[in-house]
């Protein structure tokens, strides 16, 4: 089972005993001997992958079945009175909501799909660069990776071609220079990294410059290093950086946002993503302002076998289904309570205060547990997106962010507008509707997939 919580994140060099070269060489062949390096890495990394499939050619499938298998039935269908799955009910009745359908053309495509048989093309060859990059081995890799970096760099591609371009034109000419800079700036400002973080970054650089000047290779280095630790700044306050459930407690992670944000959607990946992990998931649909939403909510609980708690009266009061998810989880012994909240409510002052209720829910009631509280933002919004942010923080105590729609029309910038504004660490990103389209956040993968060529 491949954990993808427990990924390396540290940026070790490309497979030092490889690239190892001797002292007195010329920097062409240093680069040659690097290049050829990366290349057998690449190639160990997909013969092994090569080798995992037929090892179990069934793997995906499985997991993306929507089909519990009896054991997994007698796991999770201990007695939740209200999770009984409606897709049955559903596909009998004429009036099957947009979103719905949406899902089940993705099911159906996925079901009819030919498996797409992994290629040892350009993507694959970056996505072993940014392995190897950070220390990982090559038969100590999923294809499961191979696959979401390359939605992951197809999904910034637009704004990386754009970028490089003009970083190119304007570092090719020669030592970066203040028109240079200048450049940069206007550059960054079209991507949504925002006036704030744009700032930040353009002076770092020229504080860089006042003490050399810098070859166009470097240049463009020194830039994704100060990327990254934008990024990283909001970490730093953190005692404990990486993102996983916490062992031998109850973790419980409240998704709030503006609704058509991505957060039913987020849930279910997230349940998908903590299950094909190792943890035991429970969710709680505690958006009761629309019928559809708890019916949407079950759906993904279908999907990903997990169970979901809700309450299927009119007007129920969505803490406490929050206080029935959480005995549900305690009873169940589960890892993980993924909790789906309203975006819309008759105004946003109602929405804030049933939050706001919410969240007094959690603290009171799951004193042992650890809580996150992960603002979702969809990332086309750009700097838009970024407003509401105040009054989520104020009403459910935000510390992460989940940034979705990573492969639509985002600039991807907003990345760092997020980290430098709302100084919250990203702890994931979607880029897709399908169950598999998302992922625990890496800065250093997210620049390298916005700024290497
Ligand atoms: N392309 C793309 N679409 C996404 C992504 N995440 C969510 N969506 C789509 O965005 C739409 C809204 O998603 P929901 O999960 O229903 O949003 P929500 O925040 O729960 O919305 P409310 O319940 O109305 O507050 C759906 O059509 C999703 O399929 C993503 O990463 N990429
Ligand atoms: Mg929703």
């Amino acid at each position: 089972m491949f954990n993808w919580f427990r990924r390396k994140k540290e940026n070790n060099p490309v497979t030092p005993e490889v690239v190892e070269t001797p002292s007195i060489v010329e920097e062409e062949k240093i680069e040659e001997v690097t290049d050829t390096a990366s290349l057998e890495w690449a190639k160990a990394a997909f013969a092994n992958i090569q080798k995992q499939k037929q090892v179990s050619p069934t793997l995906e499938v499985i997991t993306e079945s929507a089909t519990a298998t009896p054991e997994d039935d007698t796991k999770t269908q201990t007695p939740v009175t209200e999770s009984e799955m409606v897709t049955q009910e559903i596909s009998d009745t004429e009036n099957i909501p947009a979103w719905l359908q949406k899902s089940d053309r993705l099911d159906i495509l996925k079901e009819t799909a030919i498996e797409p048989e992994q290629e040892l093309d350009e993507d694959f060859l970056w996505s072993a660069q940014v392995l190897a990059n950070q220390g990982r081995l090559p038969d100590d890799v999923s294809e499961d990776e191979f696959i979401w970096l390359k939605k992951l760099r197809q999904g910034l591609g637009k704004t990386r071609r754009n970028l490089i371009n003009q970083l190119k034109s304007v570092v090719g000419q020669g030592p970066l220079n203040q028109e240079a800079v200048m450049e940069i700036e206007a550059m960054l400002l079209s991507a949504d990294v925002g006036i704030q973080a744009t700032d930040h970054i353009i002076n770092t650089l020229q504080n860089k410059l006042k003490e050399e000047a810098l070859p166009p290779e470097e240049a463009i280095a020194y830039l994704k290093e100060i990327l990254q630790s934008v990024l990283d700044e909001p970490l730093k306050k953190l005692t404990k950086t990486e993102f996983e459930p916490e062992e031998g407690k109850l973790n419980i992670w409240l998704l709030t946002g503006v609704n058509g944000a991505g957060k039913t959607t987020t849930i279910g990946k997230l349940a998908h993503l903590a299950q094909t992990s190792g943890y035991k998931c429970v969710i709680a649909a505690a958006d009761t302002f629309r019928a559809a939403a708890v019916e949407q909510v079950k759906v993904w609980g279908e999907r990903t076998n997990t169970p979901v708690i809700s309450n299927q009266g009119q007007n129920t009061d969505p803490a406490a289904v929050v206080f029935d998810g959480i005995n549900a989880a305690i009873a169940r012994e589960a890892n993980l309570l993924l909790i789906d909240t309203a975006g819309r409510l008759q105004n946003k002052k109602n929405l804030m205060e049933e939050l706001a209720k919410i969240r007094r829910i959690i603290d009171k009631k799951a004193v042992n547990a650890h809580i996150e509280s992960l603002l979702v933002l969809d990332a086309t919004l750009g700097q838009n997106g970024l407003k509401q942010a105040q009054v989520f923080s104020e009403a459910a105590g935000l510390t992460g962010v989940v940034l979705t729609k990573l492969d639509g029309t985002a600039k991807g910038g907003v990345a760092l507008a997020v980290s430098q504004q709302l100084n919250l660490p990203i702890r994931f990103i979607g880029a897709g509707e399908g169950i598999e389209d998302l992922r625990p956040f890496s800065s250093y993968e997210f620049v390298e997939a916005l700024l290497s060529a």
